[in-house]
Parts: structure tokens; C-alpha cells; sequence
């Protein structure tokens, strides 16, 4: 299984890390600490060092709750980011927005990869990486993240979230981007409880069955908040220990905040189920 971003591809024989960069002065777990451009810079290649596949650049926080930023505001935060990764980064980057028009700057910057954390919104978003043949990642959620929690009913997660993806899945294909350029990710925390989140997890193998590939992020994210506390440490070994169980379940990109511990764990845990 490979995953085809803007001309070149990333293999998924063995499970990928993309590091998360929040330029944002209000992400619920990093927020305020890479805001200026000189330090996101540093800091991504600093992952890139640690030995990330992947950064994914963030300039709206989507926390529950969090005000929505307007598209000159965001392309503001990024784009000075943008403008010196594209040039000093060697690994893909990938834009994390819920915009068309942020989607579309972006990818004239250099982006390869665009995480519409929107849940297939904007059609224009959509438009804009065909155009590119730019990789999408295509995240489960509904409403905004002002409202999302008001949408966080289900009958049953799994099956829904499932559904929901194939619908989206689908849209995204109508719109002209290539089935290989496709990735799927449940959206944990994406109007979903901690209850819910933690089910999700357990029937993970069922997205399996849709054939993209399957994304996660999972990386301090409350669910793991309400098990071990605030504690940076505990809170990056869950995040590493939840990260695991999904590739069990059959996750091949994991997205995370801490890079070079989540590397060295994945390898020893490769090496222990002779996977390497
Ligand atoms: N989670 C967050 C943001 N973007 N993208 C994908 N594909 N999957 C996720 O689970 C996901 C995501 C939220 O986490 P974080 O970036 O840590 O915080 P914030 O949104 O507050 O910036």
C-alpha cells in the first residue's frame, strides 16, 4: 500500500509519523509555543531531524469550542512558515485548514498534502487538490468546531464514522482527486465524547475494510487527557501507547506531537513483532 502525493508517494509497508506543527496561539496542547515564524521553522526541522515522514502545519485550532479564524488571518500565520519550509524541508508537507482559499495558497507554496479537518465543507478545497494531484486526507467530523459537540450522537460510532467516511470518500472522488491520492482518518475528538472516542479506537479494523489508508491522530488529545492527566510525559507515552494500538488495528500514518519518542517506540515495537 502506498499513499500518491503530488508526484511522489509514501510507502505504508511499515507505519508513518507526520509531526504536527501548530502556528496558532491557541492549539489545546502546543498552542502560543510556535506562533512566531523563526520558532515553527526550527521546530519542524527539528521533527524532520527526529525522523518524521510528514509535517503537517496547522494555523486554526480546532479544538471544541475555538472561534473560527478568518482565511487572511490563517494564510497570515502560515504562510511565512510555508514560504521557508518549502524550501528547507525535505519530507512532504501537508496544510491542515478547513478552507479552499487557504487550500489553494498553500498548494501554489508547495504543499503535497491537504488535511481538510472540515470534513469535506468547502467543495472549492476539494477542486484545488485535484488540481494539484496533491494527496488528501479526508477526516471524519460534523459541524464546526464551535458546534461539533452538539453533534457527538450516535447509535453506533463505528459503523457510523464508517459511513460517513464513504460518503465523504466519495465526494472527494467525484471531484476529480485519484482514489490513490486518498487517505482516511476517523477524526478522534471530531464530535465525539471521550466514551465515544475510546469505542472508535476498539473497532478501528472496521475502516479497514473501506482500502485507503488509514490515518490517526490521537496525540494529547483528550480521550487520553481523561486516563493519565496533564502531565506532559504521561501524556506523550499515551499518546505513543494509543498510536500503537491503532497501527495494530491497521493505521499507517500517525500524527503526533512528539516525533523522536514515538519513532524510537514504533521501532522497538516493529522489532518485537518482527515486523521490521
Ligand atoms: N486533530 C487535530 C487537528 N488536526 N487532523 C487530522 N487529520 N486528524 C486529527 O485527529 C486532527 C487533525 C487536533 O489536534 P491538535 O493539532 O493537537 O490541536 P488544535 O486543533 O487545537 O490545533
Amino acid at each position: 500500500m502506498q499513499w500518491q502525493i503530488r508526484g511522489s508517494v509514501v510507502p505504508l509497508n511499515r507505519p508513518r509519523i507526520m509531526g504536527i506543527l501548530n502556528v496558532t496561539p491557541d492549539s489545546f496542547s502546543d498552542g502560543g509555543l510556535f506562533d512566531h515564524p523563526e520558532r515553527a521553522v526550527a521546530r519542524a526541522l527539528a521533527m524532520e531531524g527526529e525522523g518524521a515522514d510528514l509535517i503537517d502545519v496547522g494555523a486554526e485550532s480546532t479544538r471544541p469550542g475555538a472561534a473560527p479564524v478568518s482565511a487572511q488571518e490563517e494564510w497570515e500565520r502560515l504562510a511565512p512558515v510555508l514560504r521557508r519550509l518549502s524550501n528547507e524541508l525535505r519530507c512532504p508537507l501537508s496544510v491542515d485548514t478547513r478552507k479552499g482559499e487557504v487550500a489553494r495558497r498553500a498548494l501554489k507554496l508547495g504543499a503535497a498534502v491537504i488535511n481538510d479537518v472540515s470534513a469535506g465543507e468547502d467543495p472549492l478545497l476539494l477542486e484545488a487538490v485535484g488540481e494539484y494531484r496533491a494527496g488528501l486526507v479526508v477526516m471524519h467530523g460534523r459541524g464546526t468546531p464551535k458546534t461539533m459537540m452538539e453533534h457527538a450522537r450516535y447509535q453506533d460510532v463505528v459503523q457510523e464514522v464508517r459511513r460517513e467516511l464513504q460518503r465523504l470518500v466519495g465526494r472527494a472522488l467525484e471531484a476529480g482527486i485519484p482514489r490513490e491520492n486518498i487517505c482516511i482518518d476517523p477524526g478522534f475528538g471530531f464530535a465525539k465524547t471521550p466514551a465515544q472516542n475510546y469505542e472508535l479506537l476498539q473497532g478501528l479494523e472496521s475502516l479497514r475494510t473501506l482500502s485507503y489508508p488509514l490515518l490517526v491522530g490521537l496525540s494529547r488529545k483528550r480521550m487520553l487527557r481523561e486516563l493519565v492527566g496533564e502531565d506532559r510525559r504521561a501524556l506523550d507515552a499515551a499518546s505513543v501507547t494509543a498510536a500503537l494500538l491503532a497501527v495494530q488495528k491497521g493505521a499507517r500514518i500517525l500524527r503526533l506531537h512528539e516525533v523522536a519518542e514515538a519513532r524510537r517506540i514504533l521501532g522497538l515495537w516493529l522489532t518485537l513483532t518482527n515486523k521490521k
